[in-house]
């Protein structure tokens, strides 16, 4: 992911020093990392599997801070940690191998000092070149001679790739190598052998014009002190606390009594339900609530408490961790709920798995199985543009910015519910799964057919703008899949002529008929409904 852009990756490029008197490479890094460092290589001359945890730490806080990692010469250790890349020298395993074995996102750097042996070196695999030592250094004991300022504007000249300067770097020279057409200078000394680290790395950002970060995410690690940390994130609003006796705090929380309790549960996993580069940590932790309130909504229950339980790989930042808190408070005010307790483990996949307890009604709790023939179906609001939104994702569309914010953020319907409720709508389900998939589990539980017609069915333009610049049809966007949130339900003509004056987005897209050999009628060919996990 870093290949894409790497020239300026490579600006500000520190190299880890296994000989820094009292000052170990992870040490070294954290530094390196708050003065503003865009690249880091792991160099250790002696490695042996002894150092592997110091590598794998390495590679996290890089992760964590949004930092490409590279490992000097050893492939197969840059794909055990999962490096980002490898940096190689002339001597080393060749470039070939390095690209075979990590793939094609990989960054395969090579070292090359001179322009004999850049004729020399084959740089199709290859992303960049390190050159030097453009000065002196006492770092590396088998350098080859200085080729100063000349040498590095030769190499940058001869060279269809961005080069690095190398070897004895400080903030006095490193402009001169940026005016020799450097993409970069590496450290190692000048900041891994200070007397004043920090200071030393902040000089040599500055002349590379990379600005620190505002502070440097460490990857959690106190798992009593972030849970506390993140209830106080959301604190119980005064509208909410009525609900609970003893708050979160204790092994449990005590609920204050309920007439009809509502429980369910929803799991959100990283690269299954979301993606932390489609969407941002605050919109991943406010969709989940709103995802699993929205079984409450498609119950007739009102929202009471919520616990999370988040499973963390150690690579996961402070930072997100409470981005994800901020996104689940916004919900749970939003929706007038309150965060019962929580639970933080570490495990290899970011993954939310929400509880929700909601307070029923006493007149009725609404069934999938409750839809009869002669009942139509009917959708509460437009349908098909989350679908559409996760479409325009994939594509790196980003002129459908509004279609792209129903796919993240949708809403829970408890306004229509209250509706639906009231008019005693005996069958309900939230569309999670596409129009297609959530009939289908009407039909199936109810025992009968269901007949689609999505000419009654409201369309918003932006969907089928969109769907027209696509060649497809609405149609298959509404049917195929998607997580639009509105509610699906099914009545007698009658009641919907009623309700739709209170939701006057809400249309029909179906009807329901006796069973009549398939539950599904009328579906264009090659609609398959979405499912998580068949992406
Ligand atoms: N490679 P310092 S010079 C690792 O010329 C390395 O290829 C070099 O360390 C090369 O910043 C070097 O302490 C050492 O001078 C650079």
């Amino acid at each position: 992911m870093f290949r894409k852009d790497l020239k300026k990756a490579l600006r500000f490029y520190y190299i880890t020093d296994e000989n820094a008197p009292g000052r170990p490479p992870l040490e070294q890094v954290e530094i390196a990392i708050r003065a503003g460092a865009t690249i880091v290589q792991y160099r250790h001359k002696s490695f042996t599997l002894e150092f592997f945890d110091e590598v794998a730490a390495i590679r996290h806080l890089c992760k964590c801070n949004g930092i490409p990692f590279l490992v000097n010469d050893h492939i197969l250790l840059a794909q055990a940690v999962s490096a980002d890349g490898v940096h190689l020298g002339q001597t080393d395993e060749s470039p070939v191998l390095a690209r075979r074995l990590l793939g094609p996102d990989a960054i395969v750097g090579i070292s090359v000092s001179n322009l004999a042996e850049l004729a020399r070196t084959d740089l199709a695999p290859c992303d960049y070149i390190g050159t030097g030592p453009v000065f002196a250094t006492r770092t590396k004991a088998d350098a080859k001679p200085v080729c100063g300022l000349g040498g590095l504007a030769a190499v940058v000249q001869a060279a269809p790739l961005p080069v690095v300067a190398i070897g004895g770097i400080t903030p006095q020279n490193a402009a001169g190598c940026f005016r020799n057409g450097a993409a970069g200078v590496a450290a190692i000394s000048h900041i891994s052998r200070a007397e004043n680290p920090l200071e030393n790395a902040r000089q040599l950002g500055s002349v590379c014009q990379c600005p620190p970060p505002a502070d440097l995410s460490a990857p959690w690690n106190d798992e009593f002190g972030l849970l506390h940390k993140l209830l106080k994130l959301v604190p119980l609003e005064k509208n909410v606390a009525a609900f609970i006796k003893i708050p979160p705090g204790d092994d449990a929380s005590l609920l204050n009594q309920l007439k009809n309790p509502v429980v369910t549960t929803d799991t959100h996993k990283e690269g299954i339900h979301f993606r932390l580069d489609w969407q941002t940590p605050r919109e991943v932790g406010r969709k989940a609530v709103t995802v699993t309130l929205s079984d409450l909504a498609a119950s007739y229950a009102l929202p009471i408490a919520l616990f999370v339980n988040l499973t963390l790989p150690a690579h996961v930042s402070d930072g997100t961790i409470e981005a994800l808190y901020q996104g689940i408070r916004t919900a749970l005010n939003h929706y007038q709920c309150a965060l019962g307790g929580g639970n933080i483990s570490k495990g290899c996949q970011l993954s939310l798995d929400l509880f929700a307890v909601g307070e029923g009604r006493d007149d009725i709790f609404p069934l999938r199985s409750a839809a009869r023939p002669g009942y139509g179906l009917y959708a509460t609001g437009p349908l098909g543009l989350a679908r559409a939104g996760l479409d325009a994702l994939t594509r790196k569309d980003d002129s459908a910015q509004d279609l792209i914010s129903r796919f993240k953020l949708p809403r829970a319907r408890f306004d229509a519910a209250r509706v639906l409720a009231e008019h005693q709508v005996p069958c309900v389900i939230d569309i999670s799964d596409g129009l297609a998939g959530d009939a289908g589990h009407i039909a199936a539980a109810s025992g009968l057919s269901i007949e689609f017609d999505l000419s009654l069915c409201l369309k918003d333009p932006a969907l089928e703008a969109y769907c027209a610049g696509r060649n497809i049809t609405p149609e298959e966007m509404i049917l195929s899949g998607g997580e639009d949130y509105e509610l699906l339900f099914s009545c007698p003509p009658e009641t919907f002529n009623r309700i739709q004056k209170f939701l006057p987005a809400a249309s029909q897209v179906g009807r329901c008929l006796p069973f009549a050999g398939k539950h599904l009628l009328n579906v264009p060919p090659g609609i398959a409904s979405f499912q998580h996990g068949r992406r």
